[in-house]
């Protein structure tokens, strides 16, 4: 009878553990990852203060990678990395560039599905490359924000990120910050399809903004 009332507990205890795991948005690999996920993305975005973006302490094993050309690209991107943080994503945020660090961006790419990322942003400007390497480099879906350039405002960055030729995928999102905002947004979704949580808060979000406009009373 004893034994019985104490493998009943039990079975409750595992049930009640279910539960929680189910509850959680993201997988975690990690049991201190939630916490140490949005703790981690803050901390690159304070260190930002120097315009640097510093890499994340792998701690909460982050599901997106922001790679950006050059550290001139952080005060765009940290749209990205604040709005995936609204999410409660984990990300790590790197300055990789095409051009200037080759090899890193290959090594980084290729590693990235191994290292468990399931999304790329990467946004370059100029002759931007950077999202086309990444996704040469691995099937993990890459997207490419173009960044507004000095000389031709982006159209050259917009057009070097979306005009791939067929057989590498990357998916470009509009030039600059809301291209930025909306790249993470895309990343959500994308992981929404296996972290069942994020797409209610994708459509919370939604709604959000649905109630907002509809409260929009114009002086
Ligand atoms: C690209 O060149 C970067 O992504 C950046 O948008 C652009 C200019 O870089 P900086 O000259 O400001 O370093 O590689």
């Amino acid at each position: 009878m004893g034994k019985k009332l104490a493998q009943n507990s039990s079975n409750i205890k595992k049930t009640k553990s279910a539960i929680r795991r189910s509850k959680s948005e993201i997988r975690p690999r990690n049991p201190k990852s939630e916490v140490a996920r949005s703790g981690s993305s803050t901390s690159a975005i304070r260190n930002s203060q120097s315009e640097i973006p510093a890499p994340n302490p792998r701690i909460g094993e982050p599901l997106v990678a922001i790679v950006m050309g050059s550290q001139s690209d952080w005060e765009t991107m940290r749209s990205a990395s604040e709005t995936l943080e609204k999410f409660n994503v984990a990300h790590e945020c790197r300055v990789i560039s095409a051009h200037r660090s080759p090899a890193l961006a290959v090594e980084f790419s290729s590693s990235a599905e191994a290292k468990g990322f399931e999304v790329i942003i990467a946004a370059a400007g100029g002759a931007a490359h950077l999202a086309g390497v990444f996704a040469a480099h691995t099937t993990l879906p890459v997207l490419g924000v173009p960044m507004k350039s000095d000389a031709l405002k982006g159209l050259d960055s917009l057009l070097s990120t979306v005009q791939m030729p067929a057989g590498i995928p990357v998916a470009s999102l509009a030039i600059g910050k809301p291209g930025a905002t909306n790249a993470a947004l895309f990343a959500v979704a994308i992981l929404a399809n296996s972290h069942p949580g994020l797409r209610e808060k994708l459509w919370n979000f939604r709604q959000e903004q649905d109630q907002k406009i509809r409260a929009t009373e114009l002086t």
